[in-house]
């Protein structure tokens, strides 16, 4: 009997598994975490798909995946998403329901009544601060005498391993959550390794940053996934109306990132940005205040043209 947990890479989909795997005494069994930053499953995890007994999806927003499972699965998500038809597929998710849920741990928490500080620390993970106007949240950390930092401290600890795009560390940091006490955690050697390479990295890029209008101007290549990192300490902490961030050098792609200052937001129509880019046919999506892209380098200099027909 192979049980296989697909979990999300962030700390939400970690905790989330690792409260899966209590609930359940899973003993045996194997996790997986996409290709970080693609929303698909591999050809990895379909092999692996194939040869488990029992499927356990957690905090992946891919029904399109799931749809296609051969297997007895447990779908555990908060996201919005459509009703599986797939009928070896148990979907929980409270979003059909219209209710909304900060986080998957507090949904498979919920699901198996098991609560611990895990629960709190996916819902810090995926919300931030905000997590902490939850009564629930702050009880579930105060029971295992952690404070607001070590919750933060510990999400940015586990988020370090896909920060720095280690798949396997991802993997692996489920089995390190198991094993020891979240406390001990706060002095994990090779995430505290991560998150000072994480922050040197984004000392070192914010010490390069150009200005234009007001708007920061940032280059550079690093094959960590910091540029939104960058792009919120541009416009949140130094004020600047907005920051265009690029990385050159992604795995071989180019990032650009673009956020602007909640006021800019008013005048410059991200979602009209987004369709022009789109029209370059390169990947690009976002909100209100910003705009990701991932493209060929061959395309980035159209790229940057249209965004910098905003910057005035
Ligand atoms: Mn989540």
């Amino acid at each position: 009997m192979l049980a296989l947990i697909i979990h999300h890479w962030d700390t939400d989909g970690i905790t989330t598994a690792a409260l899966l795997v209590r609930a359940l005494e899973l003993g045996d069994f194997k996790n997986m975490t996409p290709p970080i930053g693609e929303f698909r499953f591999d050809g990895k995890i379909w092999a692996a798909i194939e040869r488990a007994d029992k499927l356990y999806v957690l905090d992946l927003n891919l029904p399109q995946e799931v749809e296609k499972v051969p297997v007895e699965t447990l779908f555990i998500d908060h996201h919005i998403q459509p009703r599986i038809k797939n009928p070896r597929v148990r979907q929980v998710n409270p979003a059909l329901e219209g209710k909304h849920y900060p986080s998957a741990s507090l949904v498979v928490s919920e699901h198996f009544g098991i609560f611990n500080a895990w629960s709190a620390l996916g819902a810090v993970g995926d919300i931030g601060e905000k997590a902490f106007e939850l009564s629930r949240v702050e009880e579930l950390l105060k029971g295992e005498g952690l404070s607001r930092e070590d919750a933060l401290k510990l999400v940015e600890l586990i988020d370090s391993n896909y920060i720095v795009m280690d798949r396997m560390a991802v993997e692996e940091a489920l089995h390190v959550l198991l094993n020891y006490e979240l406390r001990e955690l706060l002095e994990y050697e090779p995430w505290i390794r991560r998150v000072e390479a994480i922050k040197e990295a984004v000392e070192e890029v914010m010490s390069s940053v150009e200005e234009r209008n007001g708007f920061a101007i940032v280059d550079f290549e690093s094959p960590f996934n910091i540029i939104s990192k960058v792009a919120r300490k541009l416009v949140w902490e130094k004020g600047y109306r907005g920051a265009v961030v690029v990385n050159r050098n992604f795995h071989g792609k180019a990032q650009v990132y673009f956020r602007v200052s909640p006021k800019e937001a008013e005048r410059i129509s991200v979602l009209t940005i987004i369709g022009k880019l789109r029209g370059l046919g390169v990947n690009a999506g976002g909100k209100r205040e910003v705009i990701g892209c991932i493209c060929e380098r061959g395309k980035l200099d159209e790229v940057l043209s249209v965004i910098d027909a905003y910057l005035g």
